[in-house]
């Protein structure tokens, strides 16, 4: 084992076995077979190299000289106001569906940290007359679309959570009988993590006297995950053509989304991404465009003010088309690009404040400001991979799509309060347009077992809603 201890030592990390000599035996293997389990999948050596090169990528990043436009009409198109088109795609995606051809991949293994819950995100109760959670709520979406198109195939649903979530999430599935879904179309499975550095990304951080601090390696960690959990095999054992990806926090997410599918299969498209109109140049979203040419998102942690605050000539963001984490692929180019997009990913850095163990006290020192960084990858970074002829992006309307919670309770924007709001308002403009006479200020909310977007509401046609926070399942 001496070994290990000289790999981290000649990677300037002499720093983590200062306690070494007062560490009982058993102490003394568990923190040497922790850090093997690391420098077995990646380097110390490696990481330091990775860290110092995301550091300088978001150095770059900020003076980039690449040429920034927003994506030709050939990849952009709308469906605000064009119902015809939305009926088409809406169609072609129902028959995807009941063929078979559709998964869904639902990203979960965020530590929720700016929500300040120890659980999992898709745990929390935004607090809706139901207290349905997130995980419900999708789970929901997925039975109605099988009892919309009749469908004798299950939807399969691969739900990806890290080491901080996955026990928690498969409970929860599990106490709540999986919310009527079959156990069987439901896959479980976790993404990579990566140890925390020093803000000059040179020295990993301990998180107890055995073990580094290690964090979620990002959404862009799926598809490393993708390859040790076999996903693609288990795709095409299930002759999957489509995959819709989206992330848990969005409570407005459209899952298996029939219309976005059908619109990525009426156009070949092979990678395909939803956009809604971007709040304020300061909104906290990716911005989708094309970089020298190629579909690329540019993230909010790394746009230039100057970038995100440009007006066009008719007074508008000139970048305006937001990222909402809803994103279509063929299986064909998972094929075709998987494994190179895992050799290929860059790291991005996240400054934080990590607790870490100090072993000159033997304490965990809770830093009050960021001390470190996290390195993280974002799903979104082999966009550039795609040629801009295989790509395509569909506006969605805001108020029907997307309504993100990030934030804790009384938080400006993005909050469990504007979650439950934006659900029940949603909930109650379909009953509105069924016919229904829902009195001023009162809100309804509309299961997702019995609407999935708004369908099926007829026969509360000319029924009066007067009564504040009514459930209709
Ligand atoms: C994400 C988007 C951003 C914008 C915003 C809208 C990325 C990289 N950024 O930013 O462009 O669209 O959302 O709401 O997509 N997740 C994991 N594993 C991880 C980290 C995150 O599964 O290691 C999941 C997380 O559970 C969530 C989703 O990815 O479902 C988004 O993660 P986030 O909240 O960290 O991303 P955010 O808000 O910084």
């Amino acid at each position: 084992m001496t070994y290990i201890k000289e790999t981290y030592v000649d990677s300037n990390q002499q720093h983590l076995f200062e306690h070494f000599d007062d560490l009982t035996d058993v102490e003394q293997t568990e923190l040497l077979n922790n850090l093997k389990v690391i420098s077995d999948r990646i380097s110390p050596h490696k990481l330091v190299e990775d860290c110092q090169n995301a550091i300088a990528l978001s150095e770059t990043n900020k003076h980039s000289t690449s040429v920034i436009s927003s994506l030709p009409e050939s990849s952009y198109y709308s469906i605000i106001g064009n119902k015809k088109e939305e009926e088409e795609y809406r169609k072609l995606g129902l028959e995807a569906i009941s063929k078979g051809e559709v998964a869904v991949i639902l990203m979960a293994g965020g530590q929720g940290t700016r929500l300040g819950s120890s659980q999992p995100k898709g745990c929390y109760d935004i607090g809706l007359p139901s207290h349905k959670s997130l995980f419900q709520i999708q789970a929901e979406k997925i039975l109605r679309l099988q009892q919309l198109t009749g469908s004798k195939h299950d939807i399969p649903w691969y739900i990806m959570t890290s080491k901080p979530t996955r026990q928690t999430t498969e409970q929860y599935f599990k106490d709540n009988s999986y919310f009527n879904l079959k156990k069987s179309q439901i896959t479980f499975f976790n993404q990579g993590t990566l140890p925390a550095f020093d803000l000059n990304g040179e020295k990993l951080y301990l998180g107890s006297k055995t073990e580094l601090v290690e964090s979620p390696d990002g959404n862009g960690g799926l598809y490393r995950a993708m390859v040790e959990n076999n996903l693609l095999e288990d795709f095409h054992k299930k002759n999957i053509k489509h995959v819709y990806m989206y992330c848990v926090d969005n409570v407005l997410s459209k899952v298996a989304d029939p219309v976005f599918i059908g619109f990525a299969i009426k156009y070949n498209f092979k990678l395909a991404t939803k956009a809604v109109r971007k709040r304020d140049a300061a909104e906290s979203v990716g911005i989708i465009a094309t970089k020298d040419g190629k579909p690329c998102v540019i993230e909010y942690s790394e746009i230039s003010q100057e970038l995100s605050e440009a007006i066009d000539e008719t007074g508008l963001l000139k970048l305006r088309a937001a990222n909402i984490v809803n994103h279509y692929y063929s299986v064909e180019l998972f094929d075709q690009q998987l494994t190179n997009w895992c050799d290929n990913m860059v790291y991005h850095i996240a400054k934080k404040k990590i607790p870490y163990f100090d072993p000159k006290t033997g304490k965990i020192s809770k830093p009050t400001e960021p001390n470190g960084i996290k390195l993280e990858q974002f799903i979104f970074d082999v966009f550039p991979s795609v040629n801009i002829k295989d790509f395509g992006c569909l506006e969605v309307e805001r108020s029907h799509e997307f309504a993100p919670l990030k934030n804790a309770s009384g938080s400006a924007n993005d909050n469990p309060e504007t979650s439950r709001t934006a659900y029940m308002n949603l909930g109650t403009s379909w009953l509105k347009d069924s016919g229904a006479d829902v009195k001023d200020n009162v809100l309804v909310e509309v299961s997702g077992t019995l609407s999935y977007s708004g369908e099926n509401l007829q026969q509360y046609r000319g029924q009066i809603f007067d009564i504040n926070d009514t459930i209709l399942e």
